[in-house]
């Protein structure tokens, strides 16, 4: 473990942090709140590192690969890795009375790590996110502008609905690459080959289909995880991720029960994750989501005890993408972030976007912002800006309907501007029937693609995020805030710069 002393008054500090999946929160704080911690285990397994959690004490605060320490003017302190392939990097910073301790632990096999003084914070965090990633490898291919079934349709998408948004994306003119199917289609989690009953049709039969409109075939798979009610599970029980019981590992709740991962150091495995990866390859898809891979990485009971859970989840991707072959368009979600640096070509930066600003009950009540909403969305997506030097980031959908949707303009706005700050893949799910003249305009700005811009400051008059950009600044919070010219900015928005 390496320890540092920062002396310096806590009080005078706020920390950067970023949390270990997709979904878990990045934000910013003074350095003297509390990181909250979630109210039930299985919040704790689905959206943050059982082995390395939030503890939900005032002044210590923990992240995963990179953490920072800024003063006022934008000096500070920046942690880094210099490797995380097979290795979980765990910063925390806590405060002490006149100073901070910092420390960094190593789970995996050791790597170099950076602790560096800096007169500018924002600079430095992206100089070593750059490091990282040219060591790792990182795959950033051109950002893909995606049609996908999630955020209108849900587990209730067919295939019929598919067709018709296609069509009609296409008799509207709309810039889209890729039509992506997404959790639905399967008859359970493992099934992957055999179509749930409501969809009307296999998921092997639209990729021609889609072609013939014009676009790239995408589909979801969850490829590490099993329900106990799939075939998979029946068929191969020893596959399984094990707790210390013996028993297969529950790493979530979110198909209304308990589901468990496979153990990706075991051979047979590897060998089936290559085969998946090729059949929807042979099915004609080559943009591929693959979703919850977290499951992979948890602590427990492994077939070959001499991988680490780093290590274990590596040899899980990479099986995936020998199968699916190198050219094949791999965006990440639920996932470890730097560990899956030079796999995947895409990776959800944040939690779901949803057609709400806010879900209190979950994120006050249950301390959770790891679920869908706009705001945990915008959250965690900004405050990670920087990982664009290690694959496309996915912010994930931007929501241009006023049908079977609360939001309000300005919020529909500030995601909008969140997809242009961070300039990386572009989604919609929109049902295109429903979207009326101003609907398609705000869709086709969001569909345009841009070049990642820079924060000015790490200033927390927008909320507990990073939210003041060179293009534009947000207000997350739920008061009217200043905006860096002293005018006020209404709640959930964002404004663009005078140019
Ligand atoms: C399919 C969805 C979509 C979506 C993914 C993922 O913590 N949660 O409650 C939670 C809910 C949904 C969720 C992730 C976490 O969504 O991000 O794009 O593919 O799965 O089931």
């Amino acid at each position: 473990m390496h320890k540092w002393t920062v002396n310096e008054a806590p009080a005078g500090l706020k920390v950067l942090i970023s949390g270990f999946q997709s979904w878990s929160e990045a934000e910013l704080h003074p350095l003297t709140a509390r990181q909250v911690a979630p109210a039930h285990h299985w919040q704790v397994e689905q959206g943050h590192d059982p082995g390395f959690a939030p503890g939900g004490e005032a002044g210590v605060w923990r992240s995963h690969t990179v953490l920072a320490l800024a003063r006022e003017d934008g000096s500070g302190w920046v942690g880094g890795a210099l490797d995380a392939t097979r290795t979980f990097v765990q910063w925390e910073a806590r405060a002490q009375g006149d100073h901070v301790t910092v420390t960094c632990r190593l789970e995996g096999p050791e790597v170099g790590v950076l602790w560096e003084e800096t007169p500018d914070v924002i600079a430095t965090l992206e100089a070593h996110a750059a490091q990282l990633g040219s060591a790792m490898h990182a795959r950033t291919p051109a950002p893909l502008r995606v049609w996908c079934s999630w955020y209108s349709y849900y587990r209730a998408v067919t295939l019929d609905a598919m067709l018709d948004n296609a069509r009609l994306a296409r008799e509207q003119g709309l810039d889209f690459d890729v039509f992506q199917l997404d959790d639905g289609f399967q008859a359970d989690l493992g099934d992957w080959e055999l179509p749930s009953a409501h969809f009307g049709g296999h998921a092997r039969d639209l990729p021609e289909r889609l072609r013939a409109l014009g676009f790239t075939p995408g589909i979801w798979l969850a490829p590490f995880l099993a329900s106990p009610t799939s075939q998979l599970f029946a068929q191969h029980p020893d596959w399984m991720l094990r707790g210390e019981d013996g028993q297969p590992l529950p790493v979530g709740q979110n198909w209304g029960g308990p589901y468990y991962a496979l153990d990706t150091t075991h051979p047979e495995v590897l060998a089936w994750l290559r085969n998946l990866g090729a059949t929807v390859r042979g099915w004609g898809y080559t943009y591929l989501k693959i979703d919850f891979l977290y499951g992979a990485s948890l602590p427990g009971v492994r077939h070959d005890p001499s991988v680490g859970r780093a290590g274990a989840y590596r040899m899980g991707i990479e099986a995936f993408r020998e199968g699916a072959g190198p050219d094949a368009f791999i965006l990440g979600c639920g996932a470890p972030l730097a560990q899956s640096i030079g796999v995947v070509d895409a990776m959800r930066t944040g939690p779901d976007v949803a057609p709400i600003w806010d879900e209190e009950s979950r994120r006050v009540w249950l301390g959770d912002a790891t679920g869908p909403s706009a705001r945990n969305a915008l959250h965690t997506a900004l405050s990670r800006w920087y990982q664009s030097a290690w694959y496309q980031p996915d912010p994930d959908v931007a929501i241009c309907r006023r049908e079977l949707s609360m939001l309000s303009t300005p919020e529909r706005e500030a995601i909008a501007g969140m997809l242009d700050v961070i300039g990386g893949l572009r989604a919609s799910s929109d049902p295109i029937a429903l979207l009326n003249d101003e609907g398609l305009e705000l869709l086709r700005r969001c569909l345009k693609v841009s070049t990642p811009d820079r924060p000015v400051s790490l200033s927390l008059r927008g909320g507990a995020a990073v939210t003041h950009f060179s293009r534009g600044e947000f207000n997350l919070t739920d008061r009217p805030a200043p905006d860096a010219q002293g005018r006020p900015l209404a709640p959930h928005s964002y404004r663009e710069a005078q140019k």
